[in-house]
Parts: structure tokens; C-alpha cells; sequence
């Protein structure tokens, strides 16, 4: 058994904090790097191998980019709102804010156990007042910005959390957190206008750093459509109503419109023979969820409300339908059927008998392909785009039509009826409406007492004391807002606050914040890549345009680490029993021991099953080292090392030094932390094949190992300090410059190449089969016999055929 254990974590930690070792310095911002990972949320689990394969890693990457010289930003805080803690706080009966708390206490000695460069006095825990004051004010200034606004509107209800959920929370059709299927319900709900920014969300993705697949996520999120409104006249009656269409070529096609049920002119288009059979449609559509509504697969239905619309393009009346498989939440909510060249038109129109009449050139029905326009009179021979062109501008013309841009992407909803949050700093007063609560009131502090078991409602309405106030405006009695934040909200601009998160007289420094950021490297689960990602995209620029920062992307440079898996290869969890827990390894193997299991065992971005014989293999690799190291110090002073030294047993060492030094600083780069180590077991091979030589050259052994230290320093951060402080070296081996890698002795192969001067041949000599011209020509004219037969002339010429020869010309 080795000695590394436990205590030498504790004992370098203590040191490390003593000596404020890992202190941001302010004055050093231009060498700055924020590297940030996400925090965390306090759950009563406590730390997992996923936070630990997520924060081990980067702060590996981070001591090495320390080591190169960057002044290291590693902030770390938690996301202590939200439904994870008061879920956790509903099943035990402890109040979210004593549950909270504790949990974060446990969890950051955990994460203080990891030994990692955290600067913990720039900690935030988003659940306390002095952070979410912040919240609040944030809130504030997209109201005053008229990014935040109020409306009535059918929302995303889970009836498990009891709560509404933002669309991001719903997958396919279910609860994110419970998975319990969602429904709808009508509710007053506070937005955020992130649709305003839709556009450059879109554009800038693609100036980003990040994973290709969430790139993709996110623009399909987003999702731009261009295309047309046109309007449709409703016959014998004065109502019209726009579609949204992306095949505006098609609109000769057109034999029917569908109305999504809910779209609020189907009752006045209804006929009273009609009526029975639309409102009956209309109840069962309102139970399906929009993702049922939308599958493919899906039989679509419909029924007719009695009325006919008018083309606009020629006048023609086709039948208005209402269907569910239109939504009413996207374009317009009513749609003009094209069934010659549309699936589901299609689809519709042979089940109800609709006509179906080409007007695109082509292949089978329906042809969705663009292509060559036919019945569409003085259109009839253009080609999709050219038609597209031409029918909008003839509609302009007439008023009836205009080119169109729509988005997938809707707005964020950020209410909510559960307790845990942030309340969102509003009273409604009945003289003065909406009014905001001012900024020097905030925060709106989170009442402890407060029932807050979900009955559906929001508990906050349940305190009559934070409930009742005065209006800011006419002094009259008034209610607060009793809704509180979602909890994306807090964690939208945290990496901001992380800079500044003692002040409290601003959200942040802005001068500060422009040095800081943007974050140059974030790591953190792909989950978030439609939700927090977006979300905190927004709100930077938001809060550009509102001067506060002057940068537009928060994060430059984006990674995902990948999952570790139980030892069954399935996804931990409680009820599987495959959960590992890293406490108990920790104890056993040390941190360094657990966090470069991590490192080795997996590709980074890809994750895998947990394996107890790797973990102990690296236990095993470690106490080889440690061996090693010892054997090299006990070499270090044997009086009969450095007598005879040959040569040639370096060279192999030298190599794989300087081997190891030139990937494990490429692949370290790049996150490619198993391959870097497999570099550093090589070194360490050669490193042990060295102790056998007979005679060893002290110096250079002692080079060697110092090299061997600082490279391993990133990856056992408490063993390399307990090792360097061995070999005699002063602390801290952090402080140290990273090493640097010779090309040469990167060189195996050599050649011998005839030296000639004036065309004789005088000398031969062996040179790495590699070197450039240069180089052979500096080697050629060094060596000692060409040297001496030149001495005296003057060299005119040099000319080197590669391989073979160098004549040197001189006289
Ligand atoms: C006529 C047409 C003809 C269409 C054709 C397509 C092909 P994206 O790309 O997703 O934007 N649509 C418009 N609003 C809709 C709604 N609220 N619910 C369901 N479908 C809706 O899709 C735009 C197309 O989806 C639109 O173009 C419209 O059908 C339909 F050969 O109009 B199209
Ligand atoms: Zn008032």
C-alpha cells in the first residue's frame, strides 16, 4: 500500500487555503480565464459522480491553463431554488429554506473534499436574499425595457408539481421533472420577450465555440420560417383572417383552409347546421397535448364549420375546416390546405373527399418538392422561388398578403405558483394596475412562514402578510404579486454576479464584468441546451442594450461532459441501486485516485459505465508512482550515480518526456484528458526503465522529474504537491511554469550523410532523419573536422541534398 491517502488531500487543502493559493488576482485581468461550470442544485443526494465528472476534469483543465500562465476564474455556488430542493422539502416535511441550507453545507465540504482551485469568496447561493434581490432587480429592467409583460393565456400545467412549466419543460407532451402528462389551463402569467431577440439568437449561434449538436438544438428551437401571410375574406360575412404559409407558390392549389379549434373566430364562422358536431370537436381536442396534435403519425380529423373563404389570388371559395392538427399557438393558427402537395393536406383531404388539384409539375401525389407552377394562370411556367416572389407581390398589390417570418420559439414563461422562488416584485393596486415594486425596496424577501405544500395555488397567497402592502404610486392599500420566478431566471445571469457577488449596491460591476467575460470555457450536461443556455444567451443581451454590458454572448467556448454510468451500464439512480457514491471512494482510494479514474476511464464528452477494478487499477498506478518517485530521490543521492554515464540510456527517457509533454499539453487542450494520462503512464515506463542503468546522470534525472511532477500536477493535484515537496522543491508545484517540449528530442531516426567540402568528401556524421535544411547545414558546418578544414576560407556556398550530401563551397 502507498502513503497517498486522504490526510495529504487534507494537508495540502489546508495549505492551499492558508496560503490563498488559488486568489484570483484582480490586477492580472488581461491573463484572465473564467472557466466556469454549472453550479449545482443543493439536492438531498448530495454530490454525485456526475458533478464530479463535470467539476474534476475542468479543474484539471484548469490548473493547466494555470500553469501556462492564466489567471484562473473557478467560481462555484449553487441553484438553490426551485423544484428539486422543494420537492425534496414536500417528501421529508423540512421547510425548503432549513433543507436548503443544510444541503449546501454537506455539499460544499463535499466539493471542498475534491480540492479543487474554487474561489469560494466569489460564491453565490441564488436562494438568499443579498443574491435574489438581483433576481428581482433583473425582473425590474426587462419590465422597464418592456421585455417582461403580463397575459392571459392557456399554459403548460402539470397537475403533479401542480404548477405551469415553460414549453422547454414539457417533453413530448410530459413533465420534465415528474413525468406526469401535461395539460392546459388559461392563467394570468408574467413573459419575458425572448422572441424580441429571436433573430440573433439565431445568427450568433454560429460565431460560438460549442458542441455542433446543441448548435443544431437550438436553431431548431428557435425555428425561423419564412414565408407569407395572406389574407382570406370569410364569403357573406365581415370577418377575414390571415395563413401562414412557407409554399405561397402553392396558393392556386388551395381547396380548403383548416382553423385551429381554438381559434377565437370559429364560433362566428360556425353555422348554426354545424354547430353541434364543431363543439363536440372542439372538447375533445382540447384534451390532446400540442406534441400528439403535431405527430406525424396521427390520423388527422377535422370537421366542417358550414362557411367558405375566399382566395385571394382568384377569388375561388373553398370550405373552412377547423382541424386539430393546426395550432393555434403557431403562425396565425389557421392554415391553407394545399392537398396536391402537402402530406397532411393530402392525408385530410382523401379522408374527407376534398378536391385535390396539382399546380406544381412533377412526380406522384402529393409532390412536395419545389418545381415548375401549372394552373396558376399568369404564373403558370415559373419556378417555385421566382413564383413565391411574384404571388407576394402580387398580393401586396392588393393588399392581401405580405412576406412573413415566423419562430418556433415563443415567449419564456416565468411564473409560477410554487413557493420556492424568487417573488416577483410587483403589486397590483386597484386605482394604479401593474405597479412595480422600487428598486430600493427589493428584495421582496421570501416569507418563511408560509404553508408551502402545492395545492395548485400559489402559497405566497396564503400569507396575508406578505400579501397585503401599500401601492408605491397612490399609497392605497395593495396586494403583492404572490407568483414566484421560474428558477432559470436566477441562473441567467449568475456567471455576471459571480464578479462582483458582494456588492450590494449593483447587480455587478459593468467595467468589471466587460474584463471578465465572456465565460471562456463552460462545461455542463447537454440538457440545459434549449433552456438555461438559451435562456442566459437572452439576458446577456438584454442586458447589452441596456448598457450594463457591452459583449454578446455570455459563453465563448462551450463542452459537455458525458454521463457516467452504474456498473450496469444503466443510468444511476436510488431505486436501480447502481448509484456510486463518491464519498465512500474517496475515503478508500484519496481524491486524486477518484478524479483521474474519472479522467482516464472516459472519453470526456462521452462518459461510460463505472468500473471498480479501473478505479483500482489507477489506486495501483499511483502507488507505482510514488515508487518510482522514491526510488528516483534515493538515485538523486547515490554517490555512485554520474562516474561513467552513457549517453544513450537518456535518450529513450528524453523521448518519452518530452513525448509526454508535447501531448499531454495538446490533448489536456482539447479536453482529451484519457489520452494525456495514457501519455503520462508511457512516461512513467520509461521513467522506471531508467532507474535500472547502472550509471545514471543525476542532473538530468532530476530534470526528468520535475517535468514528470508538473505535468502530473493537473491530474492528482495533492499527490503532486506531496511528491515536488519530496523531492525538495518549494511550494507550490502550481506556481511552476508548464513545461515545454524539445522537437528534437522528439527525433528517433537518424541518418549518415557524406560531408564534402569543394566536392571532396571529408567527414560523415548522423543526423535526425527530420532536420530541415537549416539544420543541416548549422550540424555540417559544427562538426569539428569540417571546422577545422575550413578554418581560415570563407565559406561561399552550402549546398545540402537532403539525405545524402552537403558540399560546402568555400575558399
Ligand atoms: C400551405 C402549404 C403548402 C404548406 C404546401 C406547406 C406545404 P414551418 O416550416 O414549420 O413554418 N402551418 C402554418 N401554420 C400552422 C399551424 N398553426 N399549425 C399547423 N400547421 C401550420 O411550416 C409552415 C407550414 O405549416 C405552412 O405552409 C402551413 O402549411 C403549415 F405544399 O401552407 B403550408
Ligand atoms: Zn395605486
Amino acid at each position: 500500500m502507498g502513503n497517498y491517502n486522504t490526510n495529504i488531500d487534507k494537508k495540502w487543502q489546508e495549505k492551499w487555503e492558508e496560503t490563498g493559493l488559488y486568489k484570483f488576482d484582480n490586477n492580472n485581468l488581461d491573463k484572465k480565464l473564467y472557466v466556469l461550470e454549472m453550479f449545482s442544485y443543493p439536492s438531498g443526494s448530495q454530490l454525485h459522480a456526475g458533478h464530479w465528472f463535470n467539476y474534476g476534469p475542468v479543474d484539471s483543465w484548469a490548473r493547466l491553463k494555470r500553469m501556462q500562465g492564466y489567471n484562473v476564474f473557478q467560481p462555484m455556488g449553487f441553484d438553490a431554488f426551485g423544484l428539486p430542493a422543494e420537492n425534496f422539502a414536500i417528501k421529508t416535511g423540512i421547510h425548503p429554506m432549513d433543507s436548503t441550507e443544510k444541503n449546501i453545507v454537506t455539499m460544499e465540504k463535499q466539493l471542498r473534499a475534491m480540492g479543487a482551485m474554487f474561489n469560494w469568496e466569489n460564491e453565490v447561493i441564488t436562494c438568499r436574499p443579498d443574491y435574489y434581490k438581483w433576481t428581482q432587480w433583473l425582473f425590474l429592467k426587462l419590465y422597464e425595457k418592456g421585455l417582461a409583460y403580463r397575459k392571459n393565456a392557456p399554459v403548460n400545467w402539470c397537475p403533479s408539481c401542480n404548477t405551469v412549466l415553460a414549453n422547454e419543460q414539457v417533453v413530448d407532451g410530459f413533465c420534465e421533472r415528474c413525468e406526469s402528462e401535461v395539460t392546459k389551463k388559461n392563467l394570468t402569467q408574467w413573459f419575458l420577450k425572448i422572441t424580441d431577440y429571436a433573430d440573433e439568437l439565431l445568427e450568433k449561434i454560429d460565431t460560438l465555440d460549442w458542441p455542433e449538436k446543441t448548435k443544431a438544438m437550438q436553431k431548431h428551437w428557435i425555428g425561423k420560417s419564412t414565408g407569407a401571410e395572406a389574407t382570406f375574406k370569410v364569403d357573406g360575412k365581415d370577418i377575414e383572417f390571415d395563413v401562414f404559409t412557407t409554399r405561397v407558390d402553392t396558393l392556386f392549389g388551395v381547396t380548403y383552409v383548416v382553423l385551429a379549434p381554438e381559434n377565437e373566430l370559429v364560433d362566428k364562422l360556425t353555422t348554426e347546421e354545424f354547430k353541434a358536431s364543431v363543439e363536440e370537436y372542439k372538447e375533445t381536442a382540447k384534451k390532446q397535448s400540442d406534441i400528439e396534435r403535431q405527430s406525424i403519425t396521427r390520423e388527422k380529423t377535422g370537421v366542417f364549420t358550414g362557411s367558405y373563404a375566399v382566395n385571394p389570388i382568384n377569388g375561388r371559395k373553398v370550405p373552412i375546416w377547423i382541424g386539430d392538427y393546426v395550432l393555434n399557438t403557431y403562425g396565425t393558427g389557421a392554415v391553407m390546405a394545399v392537398p396536391a402537395h402537402d402530406e397532411r393536406d393530402f392525408a385530410f383531404a382523401t379522408k374527407y373527399n376534398l378536391s385535390i388539384e396539382r399546380v406544381i409539375e412533377g412526380g406522384e401525389l402529393p409532390f412536395t418538392e419545389k418545381g415548375t407552377l401549372v394552373n396558376s394562370e399568369e404564373f403558370n411556367g415559373l419556378c417555385s422561388d421566382e413564383a413565391k416572389e411574384a404571388i407576394v407581390k402580387k398580393l401586396e398589390k392588393i393588399d392581401l398578403g405580405a412576406k412573413k417570418v415566423n419562430f418556433r420559439l415563443r415567449d419564456w414563461l416565468v411564473s409560477r405558483q410554487r413557493y420556492w422562488g424568487a417573488p416577483i416584485p410587483m403589486i397590483h393596486c386597484e386605482k394604479c394596475g401593474v405597479v412595480p415594486v422600487p428598486e430600493k425596496d427589493l428584495p421582496v424577501e421570501l416569507p418563511y412562514d408560509v404553508e408551502f405544500a402545492p395545492d395548485g395555488k400559489s402559497p405566497l397567497a396564503k400569507s396575508e402578510s406578505f400579501v397585503n402592502t401599500t401601492c408605491p404610486c397612490c399609497g392605497a392599500a395593495a396586494k403583492r404579486e404572490v407568483d414566484t420566478l421560474d428558477t432559470f431566471v436566477c441562473s441567467s445571469f449568475y456567471y455576471l454576479r459571480y464578479t462582483d457577488n458582494k456588492n450590494g449596491e449593483i447587480c455587478f460591476d459593468s467595467e468589471r464584468a466587460n474584463k471578465m467575460l465572456p465565460v471562456d470555457k463552460y462545461v455542463g450536461g447537454p440538457e440545459h441546451a434549449c433552456m438555461h443556455l438559451l435562456y442566459a444567451r437572452f439576458i446577456t443581451k438584454a442586458l447589452r442594450d441596456m448598457g450594463y454590458v457591452n459583449f454578446d454572448e455570455p459563453f465563448k467556448s462551450l463542452t459537455h461532459q458525458g454521463l457516467i454510468l452504474g456498473p450496469d451500464g444503466l443510468k444511476m439512480s436510488k431505486s436501480k441501486g447502481n448509484t456510486i457514491s463518491p464519498d465512500d471512494y474517496i475515503k478508500e482510494f484519496g481524491a486524486d485516485v477518484f478524479r483521474m479514474y474519472l479522467m482516464f476511464g472516459f472519453g470526456y464528452t462521452e462518459g461510460g459505465a463505472w468500473s471498480d477494478d479501473g478505479i483500482k487499477s489507477i489506486g495501483k498506478f499511483i502507488e507505482r508512482v510514488e515508487r518510482i518517485i522514491e526510488h528516483s530521490i534515493a538515485e538523486l543521492r547515490n554517490k555512485d550515480n554520474n562516474k561513467d554515464v552513457i549517453e544513450s540510456d537518456e535518450k529513450e527517457l528524453n523521448y518519452w518526456r518530452h513525448f509526454a509533454i508535447k501531448n499531454v499539453t495538446e490533448d489536456g487542450d482539447k479536453m482529451q484528458f484519457n489520452t494525456a494520462i495514457a501519455r503520462m503512464m508511457e512516461f512513467t515506463n520509461a521513467l522506471s526503465k531508467y532507474l535500472n542503468v547502472k550509471v545514471k546522470n543525476v542532473n538530468f534525472l532530476k530534470e526528468a522529474l520535475v517535468d514528470y511532477i508538473k505535468l502530473l500536477a493537473p491530474f492528482a493535484p495533492h499527490f503532486a504537491e506531496e511528491q515536488w515537496e519530496a523531492l525538495g522543491m518549494s511550494f507550490s508545484v502550481f506556481n511552476e511554469k508548464w513545461p515545454e517540449f524539445d522537437a528534437n528530442a522528439l527525433i528517433k531516426d537518424e541518418v549518415e550523410i557524406a560531408i564534402q567540402i569543394n566536392g571532396k568528401i571529408k567527414a560523415k556524421i548522423n543526423i535526425p532523419t527530420n532536420l530541415d535544411e537549416e539544420g543541416i547545414k548549422e550540424a555540417s558546418l559544427n562538426n569539428e573536422i569540417i571546422k577545422e578544414n575550413i578554418e581560415g576560407k570563407t565559406v561561399r556556398k552550402v549546398i545540402v541534398i537532403k539525405g545524402r550530401l552537403v558540399n560546402i563551397v568555400a575558399n
